[in-house]
């Protein structure tokens, strides 16, 4: 499976798609990403690019299967968490952090309930995707909760009597408003990231990523 060419793993199509075909051709990386490929060629350096669903990249970057990956901070902490609660290793390298992909995970419930903190959700359910980052927040406030594991359509679940509240991602607020949910208390501020497998590269393949990351900390600053 070894190969000279670096590999980096990005989500195929959703919220981080764009941002991140953007920062590799802000890097000079010249790619033809039209084609429904598994795997792009970059024609002016010996880097391909893999196109996978989010929640693969994790796995991918810590197996060494690509060397790079561009993945939300929440999707990393969460595999992270849960894999530590099953006693099992988390390691990639976290190389740099981006100026895209912000969003933070947030407790919701529904707008005409009272909420004066936490407490107020002991014992409640609560439905996420994010059940580590979840559990982590009420362990450390010493309180306790049910956790209703969904994958999607978080937020339809107090109105379908499935949950009490909810945790989910928020960006502008609009989906808990249509939803007639109300924000009140974030507890994980996210950017995507871009992270390297743990064992050591090829020298070839280190000093191209060498190469990349000063354009990468050049083009945000200038962004800034
Ligand atoms: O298909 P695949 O598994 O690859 O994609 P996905 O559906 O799992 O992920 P996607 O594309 O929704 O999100 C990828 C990453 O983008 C997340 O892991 C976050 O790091 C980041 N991100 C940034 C967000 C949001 N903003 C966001 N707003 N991810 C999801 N949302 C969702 C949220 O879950 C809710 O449904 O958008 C809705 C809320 O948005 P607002 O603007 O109405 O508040
Ligand atoms: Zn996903």
């Amino acid at each position: 499976m070894e190969t000279q060419r670096l590999r980096i793993a990005m989500q195929k199509s959703g919220r981080l798609s764009q941002d991140s075909q953007a920062l590799f051709k802000s890097c000079g990386l010249k790619i033809n990403l039209r084609e429904q490929r598994l795997i792009a060629h970059v024609e002016n350096m010996p880097i391909d690019i893999l196109r996978v669903r989010d929640d693969d990249i994790p796995g991918l970057v810590m197996e060494g299967v690509v060397d790079l990956g561009i993945i939300g901070e929440n999707v990393l902490e969460e595999v992270q968490l849960i894999r530590a609660s099953q006693g099992l290793p988390f390691e990639v390298k976290t190389l740099k952090q981006l100026d895209f992909g912000g969003c933070r995970l947030s407790l919701a419930v529904p707008e005409d309930v009272t909420y004066t903190g936490p407490q107020s959700l002991a014992g409640k359910r609560i439905a996420t995707s994010y059940p580590g980052l979840l559990k982590r927040f009420f362990d450390e406030k010493g309180l306790g909760f049910k956790s209703v594991m969904l994958g999607g359509s978080v937020e339809v679940a107090p109105r379908a009597g499935l949950a009490d509240a909810i945790c989910d991602l928020v960006s502008t607020g609009a989906t808990l408003e249509a939803n007639g949910l109300k924000e009140v208390e974030v507890i994980y501020r996210s950017k995507a990231v871009l992270v390297q497998a743990p064992n050591p590269l090829s020298d070839a393949k280190q000093k191209l990523i060498d190469k990349l990351l000063p354009r990468i900390q050049g083009m945000q600053q200038a962004r800034e």
